[in-house]
């Protein structure tokens, strides 16, 4: 943790650092864009490999039948359902509060100049084009919706195969693994990488532009709360016949935990103890949904990336047609598969998003500096939408099982 802790620390500075340099160097610091501009050459360099490998085990592992089962298919379909909403409250709020509004930043330069001038297609050929008619050409493109395609296929392929694909399943396994270890390494330029990109931004617009940093952070916390207030209230007392004041209550020290960390692997102990413990669910359900959901439930970090969106594009006067958000959603979801439990993953996966709707990356450096705050709520929010998805399905299993036993005393 010390490690992630530095890193987290030495991204702040950074963020310090080039608001301070930008205001009394101005367009004079403009000599450290390199470093911004491989900063992000990074980043780009691991998005293809990076989802291919995360998405094709997390596909792999969640339709696999045998694993899946009753409860599984549960899980799965609440975990995705109650993402989607967090998305479209995370866009809503993000819409409402406009964080990017009002500031004139210029794209110019920083949108793929194809992407810029590309006639926009029409909605059946956008999602044509999902479709690769060569993966590897889509690799080699950076092709990000086909990229997902291809992993989509690929991991429900592995699990229709079974037996015989576990080499394949084992090799992406490793592959994935490979790619965050690769991942972190990249991480450890994001100080001198955000410098690079914040640093002439302030120099040349003052330090005022980040004022709406604020008003992200704003918009994240606001959804947040809402989310969590809104649907785990109502999925607990609906399906897991729970008063939400007694799940809040019994999931808090697990969300604090999960504030400070901003780690949803690392509270998972906590997480397991506190749904068990405070919310009375069986073992055999917290024992598969809540490492399930630290791995692939990311609600918070869905609010996250879609608040950033919307951030990014306005701060960059850029459109966003209606396609492209629901691209978002889409994008967003599936993210959230790839998204690991550790800090800072959220902000990783919003270069998949922002590049699926060819919004400029730079704006990544942007939110970097707050992104410890932002991990501190989004992480708290996939951790309590986790338990909920425990209580959900164990009251509905309660249910079930008393159904089976009432037949199997009556036959
Ligand atoms: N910090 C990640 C987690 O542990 C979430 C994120 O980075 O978005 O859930």
């Amino acid at each position: 943790m010390k490690v992630k802790f530095s890193l987290v620390t030495q991204i702040f500075t950074a963020f310090v650092l080039a608001i301070i340099l930008g205001t009394f160097f101005g367009s004079s610091i403009d000599f450290l864009k390199p470093f911004g501009e491989l900063f992000l050459r990074l980043i780009k360099f691991i998005i293809a490999p990076l989802i291919l490998s995360t998405l094709v085990v997390g596909v792999a592992s969640t339709t696999d039948p045998k694993q899946l089962g009753r409860i599984g298919f549960k899980t799965v379909v609440y975990y995705f359902a109650t993402t989607a909403v967090a998305i479209v409250i995370g866009l809503a709020v993000a819409f409402a509060i406009s964080p990017g509004e009002g500031v004139s930043v210029s794209s110019d330069g920083l949108v793929a100049p194809e992407a810029a001038t590309k006639e926009p297609q029409s909605p059946i050929t956008t999602l044509l084009h999902i479709v690769p008619d060569n993966p590897f050409t889509s690799l080699a493109n950076g092709s990000i919706l086909q990229i997902i395609f291809f992993a989509l296929f690929l991991g429900i392929g592995i699990t229709l195969v079974g037996e015989k694909a576990q080499p394949v399943f084992k090799f992406f396994e490793g592959f994935a693994e490979v790619m965050y270890k690769i991942t972190a390494i990249v991480m450890k330029v994001a100080p001198i990488g955000i410098l690079g990109l914040l640093a002439p931004v302030v120099g040349q617009y003052g330090p005022s532009v980040l004022l709406p940093l604020l008003k992200v952070i704003v918009a994240v916390y606001v959804a947040c709360l809402l989310h969590a207030v809104i649907v785990y209230s109502t999925a607990v007392k609906t399906f897991g016949k729970m008063s939400p004041k007694k799940f809040f209550k019994g999931i808090s020290p697990a969300a604090l935990v999960a504030f400070s960390t901003a780690s949803s692997a690392g509270t998972l102990p906590v997480t397991i103890k506190n749904t068990n413990e405070n919310l009375g669910v069986p073992k055999k359900i917290s024992s598969f949904v809540l490492p399930l959901g630290a791995t692939i439930n990311m609600d918070g970090t869905a609010i996250y990336q879609g608040v950033a969106v919307i951030f990014i594009a306005q701060f960059y006067n850029l459109e966003l047609s209606f396609l492209q958000l629901l691209t978002v959603v889409l994008i967003t979801i599936l993210a959230s598969i790839g998204t690991a439990g550790v800090p800072g993953a959220g902000m990783i996966m919003l270069a998949m998003v922002l590049t699926s709707v060819n919004m400029p990356l730079e704006g990544i450096a942007l939110i970097a500096g707050i992104d410890r705050v932002l991990d501190m709520m989004r992480t708290s929010v996939n951790v309590v939408g986790d338990a909920s998805a425990a209580v959900v399905v164990a009251g509905t299993e309660t249910e079930t099982e008393t159904v089976e036993e009432k037949q199997s005393v009556t036959s």
